[in-house]
């Protein structure tokens, strides 16, 4: 069996960080390796699976469950039944690799879920690293270095340790170099564990338990693309981290096109599975995606309700704590965002009071203006909504004189004129502004009226 392994590159094995043994194999939670395929070469999937098998310590290797998304010839996956440790499940009809993976995490029975592609080759030492962390943090999701497979040879070639995943507002997923900081910590340990704002997607390992609890995946989206950017999105505003580890490493054969056809056409299924992601973990933002890739928004995305949910359940953070606590170095469009600053009358300023209103509205009110932006941080977008993180200034539900001016999620609410030192009209009911009140805190809807020094606010 070994014979078919091709020499592979030793990645930094004689330095003393990466050796294997110093690893405590006792103390790490075994994996069960998950691999779905759809018309894979079968040499190739054998020499993934070999690889598993050949460097890794027998007692960590659970189990190795092969998901066949119905490759035309069932022999491809059944012959590998074989294998010990090898199980092999089918679909019936093509699902895509999210919903074949989740099948796959679903018939699992290790503590900890390896996903790889079926196309790679396990290095040595690979899997030790990527347990030790899982087994010691639970909410640390993390994946190898990915080396390259050569597309022509299939020759083995080291990639630079020195990128992590990222992407631009087309959300395409890159790999882009670490930040200087980052990059000169790196030169002083190069095996040090690098924190990543997106995984590739193909090869990680994850804690079973919290795989589920934060939602699998989401198993509305097909095919291929988007779910990367998804998990990813999910994990870090969910109170969990993204990391890659030098001392792990795995090839992957990185190839020119699919070696598939996309029911449904590739451009569809991506712009749907993609805007799946945008539009549950993206808040405004999504915008910039949709500035960007304007046809998207011709794709539909089925209902995201499910998704949603789990947002909620998990009190997950909004994209804007991501972009600043992750991604501080994608660069922002100002394209949304007209002015920014607080909006104020007298003293008193517009205040979310601290709250997070996701989907309820909530009575929006004023506070003493404190001049630290935080609560008080307000952007006009373009499309003229008033907005803090998620959480949009909009029309009471009923609308009468004296409603309350409400807090809610982006999504629903209404827009307003607003430029600087003026009244905050409604777009939506023309004549109609927010008015403060002169013995509480509430913002109330009133007919505009100039003269009154209740309804001017000032945007600082
Ligand atoms: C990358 C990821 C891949 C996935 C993808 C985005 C790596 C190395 N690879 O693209 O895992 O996250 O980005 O979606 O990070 N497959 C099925 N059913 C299908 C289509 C694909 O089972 O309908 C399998 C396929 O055989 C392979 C895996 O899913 O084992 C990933 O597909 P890929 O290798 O074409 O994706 P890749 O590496 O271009
Ligand atoms: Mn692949």
């Amino acid at each position: 069996m070994t014979s078919i392994l091709f020499d592979f590159y030793q990645p930094n094995l004689n330095a003393v960080p990466c050796r294997p043994k110093e690893y405590d194999v006792s103390s790490l939670q075994p994996t069960s390796v998950i691999i779905t395929f759809h018309n894979e070469a079968r040499s190739t999937l054998l020499r993934t699976i070999v690889s598993v098998l050949n460097r890794s310590p027998a007692e960590l290797i659970e189990e190795i469950i092969l998901v066949d998304d119905a490759s035309p010839n069932p022999q491809d996956g059944s012959l590998l039944d074989k294998i010990h440790k090898v199980k092999v499940l089918r679909n019936d009809k093509r699902e895509g690799l999210m919903r074949s993976r989740v099948k796959g995490a679903d018939a699992a029975s290790a503590p900890i879920l390896t996903f790889l592609d079926s196309h790679c080759e396990c290095n040595t030492g690979w899997l030790e690293p990527l347990l030790n962390l899982v087994s010691h943090n639970r909410t640390h999701v993390v994946s190898p270095v990915i080396d390259v497979i050569n597309m022509d040879d299939f020759r083995y070639v080291a990639a630079s340790a020195e990128l992590r995943g990222g992407f631009e507002w087309n959300l395409v997923f890159k790999w882009e170099y670490l930040s200087p900081p980052d990059r000169r910590d790196f030169a002083k340990d190069p095996t040090r564990i690098i924190r990543t704002p997106i995984i590739a997607g193909g090869l990680f390992s994850i804690n079973r338990e919290y795989f589920n609890e934060l939602g699998k995946y989401d198993v509305q989206m097909d095919i291929w693309g988007g779910e990367n950017l998804e998990i990813s999105f999910r994990v870090w505003q969910c109170g969990g981290t993204l990391e890659i580890v030098p001392c792990s490493r795995v090839g992957h054969v990185f190839r020119k096109q699919h070696p598939y056809s996309f029911p449904g056409g590739s451009g569809a299924v991506f712009a749907k599975n993609t805007r799946r992601a945008a539009e549950v973990w993206m808040d405004g933002y999504k915008e910039l995606y949709y500035a960007k890739v304007p046809l998207a928004k011709a794709v539909p995305f089925g209902s995201i309700d499910d998704r949603m949910a789990i947002r909620e359940r998990l009190q997950c953070k909004p994209f804007k704590w991501y972009l600043k606590n992750v991604y501080p170095d994608l660069k922002v469009p100002q394209l949304m965002v007209v002015r920014q600053g607080s909006i104020q009358q007298g003293h008193r300023c517009i205040d979310t009071m601290g709250k997070s209103v996701y989907r309820t509205a909530e009575p929006a009110q004023v506070f003493q203006c404190h001049g630290a932006g935080g609560n008080q941080d307000w952007s006009l977008t373009k499309e003229g909504q008033i907005q803090h993180d998620d959480i949009c200034l909009s029309m009471p539900a009923s609308l009468f004189i004296g409603a309350p001016v409400v807090f809610q999620s982006c999504d629903q609410a209404s827009k307003w004129y607003f430029n600087k030192d003026e009244l905050i009209q409604s777009q939506d009911k023309p004549g109609f502004c927010v008015s403060a009140t002169p013995d509480s805190n509430d913002l109330v809807f009133a007919i505009c009226d100039q003269d009154d020094y209740l309804q001017k606010f000032e945007f600082d």
